[in-house]
C-alpha cells in the first residue's frame, strides 16, 4: 500500500496504476485501496494546499494521477446496465474539488445506480433542475471546501419549495466529516463514498 501513496504523492501516473493492479491483483478489497491508498496519499498532501506552501502543479499531477487510478480500479466505469434508482451528484458553485466526487460515482455505479455527474462548480440551481428532470430518487454533494457549507443547508429547503421534498440528500467530503446531517439539513453524511451506498442501499433501494 505504500508503494501506491508514494506513487501517488509523486504524481507518477504509470506508477501508481501499476501498484493499484497490483494490489487489486493480490486481492486487496476496493474500499481499503480507497481509503489506505488515495485517502492516505490526500491526507498527506493536505499541508501543501495551505496558502503560503500551494503548489498547484505539484497537486495537480497528484489529482491526475489519482484520477487514473480511479479508472483502473473501477474498469466498468459508469456503463454496466444500471437497475436502481437515479443519483445525481455534484460539488457545488465555488469548489473545484472532485477526486472524491469520482469516486463516488464509480462506486455507486458499481451498485447498480444511475448516477447524473453534474460535474465540480455547479450551481445549486443546475443541480435540482437536474434532478427534477432526471426524475432522481437522491442528490449527493461532495464538499471539500467549508464555504459551501451555506448552500448544502438549503438544498432541502428549496426541495421542498418546489415539490420535490421526497428527493433524499446526502453528502460527504473532507469539508464536512465533522458535521452531522442535522446541521448540514441533509438526510445523510457519509464518511466514505462506500458509506454513501449503504446509505442509499436503506433509503432508495
Ligand atoms: C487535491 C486537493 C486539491 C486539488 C483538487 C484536485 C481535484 N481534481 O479534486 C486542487 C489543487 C485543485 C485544490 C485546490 C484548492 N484547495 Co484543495 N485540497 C486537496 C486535498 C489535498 C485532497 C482532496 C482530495 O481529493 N482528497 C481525496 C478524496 C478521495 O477524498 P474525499 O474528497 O474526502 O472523498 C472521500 C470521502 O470523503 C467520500 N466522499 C467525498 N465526496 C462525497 C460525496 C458523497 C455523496 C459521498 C457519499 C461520499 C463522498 O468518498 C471519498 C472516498 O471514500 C485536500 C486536503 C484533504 N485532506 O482533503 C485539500 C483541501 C480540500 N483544499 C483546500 C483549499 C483551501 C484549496 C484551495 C482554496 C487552495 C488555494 N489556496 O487556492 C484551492 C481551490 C479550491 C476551490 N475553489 O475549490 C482545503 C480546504 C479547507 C476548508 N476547510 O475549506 C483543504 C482541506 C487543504 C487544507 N487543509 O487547507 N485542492
Amino acid at each position: 500500500m505504500q508503494l501506491l501513496v508514494d506513487a501517488l504523492l509523486n504524481g507518477d501516473q504509470g506508477r501508481s496504476v501499476a501498484e493499484a493492479g497490483r494490489l487489486r491483483r493480490e486481492g486487496v478489497a476496493l474500499e481499503r485501496i480507497v481509503a489506505e491508498g488515495i485517502g492516505a496519499a490526500m491526507g498527506q498532501l493536505d499541508s501543501k494546499c495551505t496558502i503560503d506552501q500551494f503548489n498547484l502543479l505539484e497537486i495537480m499531477l497528484v489529482g491526475r494521477a489519482v484520477n487514473s487510478v480511479i479508472k483502473e480500479l473501477f474498469p466498468q466505469g459508469t456503463s454496466a446496465e444500471p437497475n436502481r434508482g437515479t443519483i445525481v451528484l455534484a460539488s457545488l458553485e465555488g469548489d473545484v474539488h472532485d477526486l472524491g466526487k469520482n469516486i463516488t460515482k464509480m462506486v455507486l455505479a458499481g451498485k447498480g445506480y444511475r448516477v447524473i455527474d453534474c460535474g465540480k462548480d455547479c450551481p445549486l440551481e443546475r443541480l435540482i433542475d437536474t434532478a427534477e428532470q432526471q426524475q432522481a430518487e437522491a442528490i449527493g454533494i461532495s464538499g471539500l471546501i467549508t464555504t459551501v457549507i451555506s448552500q448544502i443547508k438549503k438544498i432541502k429547503m428549496v426541495l421542498e419549495q418546489r415539490g420535490l421534498g421526497h428527493i433524499k440528500v446526502f453528502a460527504g467530503g473532507a469539508a464536512l466529516k465533522q458535521a452531522t446531517a442535522e446541521m448540514l439539513r441533509v438526510d445523510f453524511v457519509a464518511e466514505t463514498a462506500f458509506d454513501g451506498g449503504r446509505f442509499l442501499g436503506s433509503a432508495v433501494k
